[in-house]
């Protein structure tokens, strides 16, 4: 039965918890203290010097306040995270569009308007603590709702399958991933042997392959990533009908993706790219947005679909069910502390709340079991709930007592039920229906240990990402899977990889063995293997538009523009230009030869942010040389400034140029405008005041395009 608390907790307004969170967690920060005491509150005389017998004698075991100090340094640092050990955390809160009360009786998700805080988590999987932000990778994307009914959380990831169906091939999955066992590399990538290895064994994994060999896994921010739930979760209403439900997380500013020759750059040039993007953007105010969607399925029409809901390397094409938008997640707060909310922070797919329920998808009936084990090895104990980021702002009690590092103090001579000794009176546990109701899905079937035949089609999906992709988005797959089986020393692999991939298209498997010095693809090879099993399920759609990210839009919100300048740059079409661009919401950073200033060619002093070797190309998205002789004769003798150029080419930036600054292009043999071939994405402006703002225009939507993909002739582009 509902405790009294609670209930008035309940009918607190939306947004009462929201305050509550912060309140909650700000009541366990220590606050700026001038006097630095011991941790017993013994005042520090002196935190430069350790007691010792004269000044040039030993130091005296009795220093206490060293040996405190040293011995908390020394434990420092708790295990990492088993796989997504490198994150990015921040806080905000998830806003209800429409009552689902029709499909969930989850408290918040009935009113409309309803605010709950969340906590969100972005991660890397394979790589460790310190590894880099932009690898190839799937990225994780954890989302802890504190609801007044518990915390909720939904662990998902920015790709919509896995690799795997069954948990039971996870820990040997994440071995395959990880570095060699023998020589611990390489770090953070999925090029090598023993991955290529495992996963050409396994034909389940194909799809995901293809996903992760796409632009999906190198995004340009995580703010413009989508977020999926994976597995097919189950919503339940107060009548106790269920549907099945998939989530989705759509970002407001659409998905776009690094090339990945800039990727692998940036991972030397800014490790922490991902995250210092997510915490700027949030510092400055441009609160980074997505809308949950879901996919309901009613229970008697998931047989109709033509594969199984329960398969974790199945997506329910849109276009077969629509996505509807029910709310939207606002990311407002940074952490105070990256150790204490980042590191601390404990999710749990396992987490749920009454009215959300699981699906007997066998991976995620595995993930149920595995998190609270990780949680207690990484964060040393049984109480983790009680650490600030994860406790609830609903009120709990219950018998579970003591432990390591317990901080509740738990008051009177009762730690059971049922009892009378606290109340009184008979306090027992509401066996009715109350709380939390597991769905009573029938079940009577023998104990066996096999897969579903459902299960055996590894490859209609993989065709259908295939085919929904634009022609510029195959070349990368390809390119991605010649870069990563071109590191794998034994042929035998990638000529097992190819064969496989002939199922999915025979095409695609031509190109990615052309460079591999391996025999043609034999899809028959691949069907003859042990394990191997050909079917096929039928889809009524060929290609799926929303599987490609092309043209997906978002605006140029934040997006950062280098305006690329010299001694003598002329500043007036220049200004137009930038301030159009501001108005877009973009970000426009001087980068010139030297910090402090450069002259302008009417004398005046123009302000420098950055150098053109210490924020080189890949930190923006466009870049603008402004018009002026003599800054253009100098930016051509600058090997820095010419790179900057040429490898923002190279990497199908919208490039505008006012102008002489058109000379910068010539020099590199990009020569654009009316008198030569034209490159996608390159505009050359005149600095006559009657084009300036059409150019403007003109550069505020090529820069809309994110990436102009299909630029011509970059095979010869040396940078
Ligand atoms: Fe995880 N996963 N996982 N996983 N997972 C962990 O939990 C595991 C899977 C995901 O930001 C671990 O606290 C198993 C799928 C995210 O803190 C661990 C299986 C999806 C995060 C674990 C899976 C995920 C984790 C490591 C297969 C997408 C980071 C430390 C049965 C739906 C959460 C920890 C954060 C973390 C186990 C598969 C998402 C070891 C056994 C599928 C986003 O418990």
């Amino acid at each position: 039965m509902a405790q009294p608390r609670q209930e008035t907790q309940r009918k607190a307004k939306a947004g009462d918890s929201a305050a509550a969170k912060v309140k909650q967690l700000e009541s366990f920060s220590q606050g700026p203290e001038s006097q630095l005491t011991t941790n017993q509150g013994v005042p520090i005389p002196d935190n430069h010097n350790s007691l010792k017998t004269g000044v040039r004698g030993p130091t005296l075991l009795e220093d206490f306040i060293l040996r405190e100090k040293i011995t908390h340094f020394d434990h420092e640092r708790i295990p990492e995270r088993v796989v997504n050990a490198r994150g990015a955390g921040a806080h905000g809160y998830f806003e209800l569009y429409r009552s689902l009360s029709e499909y969930t009786r989850a408290d918040f998700l009935q009113e409309v308007g309803a605010r709950t805080p969340v906590f969100v988590r972005f991660s890397t999987v394979a790589g460790s603590r310190g590894s880099s932000d932009t690898v190839r990778d799937v990225r994780g994307f954890a989302v802890k709702f504190y609801t007044r009914e518990g915390n909720y959380d939904l662990v998902g990831n920015n790709i919509p399958v896995f690799f795997v169906q069954d948990a039971m091939k996870f820990p040997d999955l994440i071995h395959a991933l990880k570095p060699e066992p023998h020589h611990g590399m390489p770090q953070a990538a999925s090029a090598h042997d023993s991955f290529w290895d495992f996963v050409s064994l396994m034909p389940e994994t194909t799809h995901m392959l293809m996903w992760v060999m796409s632009d999906r896994a190198i995004p340009r921010s995580l703010r413009m990533m989508e977020g999926f739930g994976v597995h097919t979760f189950r919503f339940v209403n107060a009548r106790g009908v269920s549907h099945f439900v998939k989530f989705h997380w759509k970002p407001k500013l659409g998905k776009h993706a690094l090339a990945w020759d800039e990727a692998q750059k940036i991972g030397g040039k800014d490790p922490d790219f991902h995250r210092r993007d997510l915490w700027e953007a949030i510092d400055q105010g441009n609160f980074p947005e997505w809308e949950l969607g879901l996919q309901l399925v009613e229970e008697s029409k998931a047989q109709a679909l033509g594969f199984d809901l329960l398969d974790p390397t199945k997506l329910i094409p849109e276009d077969m069910v629509p996505v509807q938008l029910v709310g939207k997640l606002v990311l407002n707060r940074n952490v105070d502390n990256f150790f204490s909310e980042t590191e601390q922070v404990a999710f749990h797919p396992g987490h749920v709340v009454p009215g959300i329920d699981f699906s007997n998808d066998p991976l995620l009936q595995g993930r149920l079991f595995s998190y609270t084990g990780a949680q207690l090895s990484r964060l040393g104990g049984p109480n983790f709930h009680e650490l600030p980021i994860n406790r609830g702002v609903c009120p709990f009690h219950n018998f579970q007592r003591d432990g390591m590092h317990r901080t509740t103090i738990n008051k009177g001579q009762v730690n059971y039920e049922p009892n009378t000794l606290a109340t009184g009176s008979e306090h027992r546990v509401d066996g009715g229906t109350g709380g939390f109701q597991s769905y009573p899905q029938e079940m009577e079937s023998p104990k066996v240990r096999r897969r579903s035949p459902s299960f055996d089609d590894h490859f209609t999906q993989a065709t259908l990402f295939w085919n929904s992709q634009s022609q510029a988005e195959k070349e990368h797959i390809i390119a991605a899977f010649q870069f990563e089986l071109s590191k794998v020393a034994v042929p035998a692999i990638r000529q097992r990889v190819v064969d496989n991939l002939a199922h999915v298209d025979p095409k695609l498997a031509r190109k990615v063995a052309e460079p591999l010095g391996i025999g043609a693809p034999d899809a028959r090879a691949a069907a003859g293997r042990a394990g191997f099993r050909e079917a096929r399920f039928k889809l009524p759609i060929e290609a799926s538009p929303t599987l490609s990210m092309e043209a997906t839009g978002g605006g140029i919100h934040t997006r950062k523009v280098a305006i690329l300048v010299a001694d003598g740059v002329e500043t007036g079409a220049m200004k137009i230009v930038q301030q159009a661009l501001v108005d877009a919401g973009a970000q426009c950073k001087v980068v010139g030869p030297h910090l402090g200033f450069v002259s302008t060619s009417s004398g005046q002093q123009l302000a420098v942010d950055f150098t053109y070797s210490n924020m080189p190309s890949v930190m923006f998205d466009a870049v603008l040389v402004p018009s002026g002789a003599t800054s253009a004769r100098a930016l051509v003798q600058a090997g820095e400034a010419l790179h900057f150029v040429l490898e923002a080419f190279k990497h199908c930036k919208t490039i505008c140029v006012i102008g002489e600054g058109v000379e910068l292009l010539r020099s590199l043999g990009v020569t654009a405008g009316p008198e030569a071939p034209s490159f996608a994405g390159v505009l050359v402006g005149k600095s006559e005041p009657t084009a300036r703002v059409q150019l403007a225009q003109d550069f505020v939507a090529a820069i809309g395009k994110h990436r102009h993909w299909s630029r011509a002739g970059l095979e010869t582009v040396p940078a």
